[in-house]
């Protein structure tokens, strides 16, 4: 039997909310990170699964699955045990709403950080600025996941699970961007144990195992036009509120933003 396929990359906090879903269920699973990715140069069997040329995106025999909320809801169905949503309609929304958050607001805003520190769009005052803006948020959202923690070990309540995959890749990507959760706080204390969880630990490792090698290769990478990143939507949004106005057409005039995929036909 032919195991499903992931199109990932491993600096995704998308693909990794579905790694450690897969891994949690104990289902084996291939990876690729598509030719063309970063570039809007996809195509291939990737493009034909996901018209929006984007990460992950699931393959199950002849199921195509894209977008990581919809493919953790088709491995939670498929994938039944053990089960990572938590009983109860008023728990399931609530573990839904904070994944929502994490992945428009939060990630905007981890997203905001590495175009300032990876990609270099700005130097100087410009960058610290936005830097400052940035670490304001993370701080804010921070205090609002501990709220939603509530006392409870984890955001599922009493277990790991679709709350804690949720939260788990975009708490990591702010600590690999110098913003982790205040010291002794009840964050810091559920990060710990998240890490403790072979499912969080193997996907922050090839997180973590790629970064440097990005960071490295991304300055040419520009200059040779091979990266024109995604301003989906909130992306969009988190640079024109804190102030990257310029970022953005700056970039657009130098061809290294783009928008999201048109999808036609
Ligand atoms: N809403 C989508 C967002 C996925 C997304 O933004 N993926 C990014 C990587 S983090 C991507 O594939 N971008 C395409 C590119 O940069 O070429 C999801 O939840 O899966």
């Amino acid at each position: 039997m032919i195991q499903p396929l992931l199109y990932e990359h491993p600096l995704s906090p998308y693909a990794q909310k579905n790694k450690i879903a897969l891994r949690e269920k104990g289902v084996a699973f291939d990876v690729v990170t598509p030719d063309g990715m970063g570039s809007g140069g996809g195509g291939g069997a990737w493009l034909k699964a996901n018209p929006r040329a984007e990460v992950p995106t699931l393959i199950d025999g002849e199921v195509a699955v894209f977008d990581s909320t919809i493919i953790q809801d088709y491995i939670e169905e498929r994938w039944s045990s053990p089960p990572l949503l938590p009983t109860g309609a008023a728990a399931r929304a609530r573990v839904r709403m904070i994944e929502e958050v994490m992945d428009t607001q939060y990630e905007a805003t981890t997203w905001g950080m590495m175009e300032v520190l990876v990609f270099r769009r700005v130097t100087g005052a410009a960058a610290d600025a936005l830097l400052a803006r940035a670490h304001d948020q993370i701080v804010g959202l921070n205090r609002w996941l501990e709220g939603q923690l509530n006392g409870a070990d984890w955001f599922n309540g009493a277990d790991f699970g679709w709350g804690d995959a949720a939260v788990v890749p975009f708490v990591l990507g702010a600590v690999g961007f110098g913003a982790p959760p205040a010291p002794e706080s009840r964050l810091a204390a559920w990060l710990a144990r998240c890490l403790e969880r072979p499912s969080v630990a193997q996907t922050a490792a090839e997180a973590a195992a790629v970064a440097e090698i990005v960071a490295q290769m991304v300055p040419a990478m520009i200059a040779s036009g091979q990266f024109q990143r995604e301003y989906r939507d909130h992306r969009l949004e988190w640079m024109l509120r804190s102030g990257g106005i310029q970022v953005v057409s700056d970039g657009l005039a130098a061809g290294t933003i783009r928008f999201s995929a048109e999808i036609s036909g």
